[in-house]
């Protein structure tokens, strides 16, 4: 018997090649299909193998490739039986490549052994693969093969690669001579008037600054009375604007303040008129800083959907309720997509302790720190 072996770049060539070399009546031994080359387990090429067997017979002696019987041969009972079982046999072959190709489809990406731990606690923190991909990329381009295991070597590169990602972060500054007008947006529960509440109490009693507050948020009662119940405790006044116009009176009336804070409604994204509406109160207030506010328990996707279309008029982030997901790791994602700075996060419900100035630093022990261990 003759065992040969016959690698290609698919199963359809390497069978030809296979059926052409020894014929017919080869035997199928083994198939496999494998990864060569690339660089540590990136950009491989996948290859065939195939391992065929056939009987040592005299070449003459062999049927001839390809050969079909015509009615003029005579095709023996026996002949008949073993041709049905080679197709059979050749049928299961096949079914098994194509299992394996799809197998080899849906394969995740690879990475190289030492670094896998660190990249699954990436994915579980949120981060989608490509970005993950592109971390463990730059851990070992940074660090030597023998550092890969080491844990505390990884986790300082980790945190100063996601440092670097996050490290567009800038707070609000009151305004000297005239006020700093601040407008927060955002869809609707993910904390806006919450924050204003923080941010304004945070100027007002800690840092005794004029403040002031105003709401175009009059689709809600509740949310008109959400506010005046955070002035009221802070001792700030709110104002209601109905129109553009009364935004831009409100506004004046408040000239001798260091900060005005601006809250909006936040309907759905999808409700383009709504954002036609808010894009008027945004043009006529024309704020200094104009907040998209996201929380952090929200899906990437919507995240990304949202950020498209709040971007055009937004110059800063505020990434909120922290502490209700282990998946801080999605912020990046969305730090990925856009060069907006982040000026805050908020960490929990209380008014006005939970919230933090964002820091490079702070992001990413949010991103990283939850839970205990990583490999
Ligand atoms: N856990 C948690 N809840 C928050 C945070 N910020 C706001 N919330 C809650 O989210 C809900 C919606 O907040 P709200 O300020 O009314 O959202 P808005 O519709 O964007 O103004 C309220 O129950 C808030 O207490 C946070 O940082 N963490
Ligand atoms: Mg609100």
């Amino acid at each position: 018997m003759r065992v040969k072996r016959y690698v290609g770049e698919n199963v359809a060539d390497t069978m030809s090649r296979v059926k052409r070399e020894l014929g017919s009546e080869a035997v199928i031994l083994q198939t496999r299909q494998y990864k060569v080359g690339g660089f540590l387990g990136f950009f491989a090429k996948h290859k065939v193998e195939i391992t065929a067997a056939v009987d040592d017979v005299p070449v003459h002696k062999r049927k001839a490739v390809e050969k079909v019987p015509v009615a003029a041969e005579v095709v023996s009972e026996q002949d008949t039986v073993l041709l049905r079982q080679e197709i059979g046999d050749m049928k299961k072959i096949l079914k098994t490549i194509n299992k394996q190709m799809e197998d080899l489809g849906e394969e995740k990406t690879a990475w190289p052994v030492p670094l896998q731990p660190w990249a699954e606690m990436l994915l579980e923190r949120g981060m989608n693969e490509s970005l993950v991909s592109r971390i463990v990329r730059q851990i070992q381009q940074n660090l030597n093969l023998s550092e890969w295991h080491d844990e505390a070597k990884v986790r300082t590169e980790l945190e100063e690669i996601i440092g670097r990602m996050c490290s567009n972060t800038a707070a609000i500054e009151p305004g000297s001579g005239k006020p700093r007008v601040i407008a927060l947006v955002g869809p609707t529960g993910v904390g806006k008037t919450t924050t204003i509440g923080k941010l304004a109490a945070g100027f007002k009693i800690i840092d005794n600054r004029r403040v002031a507050l105003i709401t175009v948020d009059t689709y809600r009662v509740a949310a008109v009375e959400q506010l005046k119940t955070f002035g009221e405790l802070i001792g700030v006044s709110v104002e209601v604007a109905t129109t553009p116009t009364s935004l831009r009176e409100a506004l004046n009336r408040h000239d001798d303040k260091e900060l005005i804070f601006i809250d909006t409604s936040g309907r759905s994204p999808q409700h383009y008129l709504h954002m036609s509406e808010l894009r008027a109160f945004m043009d006529k207030a024309s704020p200094d800083q104009t907040i998209l506010v996201m929380s952090a328990t929200t899906q990437t996707m919507d995240q990304l959907r949202v950020l498209k279309s709040f971007e055009s008029f937004t110059t800063h982030l505020i990434f909120t309720k922290l502490d209700e997901t282990v998946s801080a790791g999605s912020i990046l994602n969305l730090l990925e997509q856009t060069n907006l700075p982040t000026a805050y996060i908020t960490n929990g419900q209380n008014v006005p302790e939970d919230i933090e100035v964002a820091t490079p630093q702070r992001l990413v022990s949010y991103i990283m720190e939850k839970g205990n261990s990583y490999v």
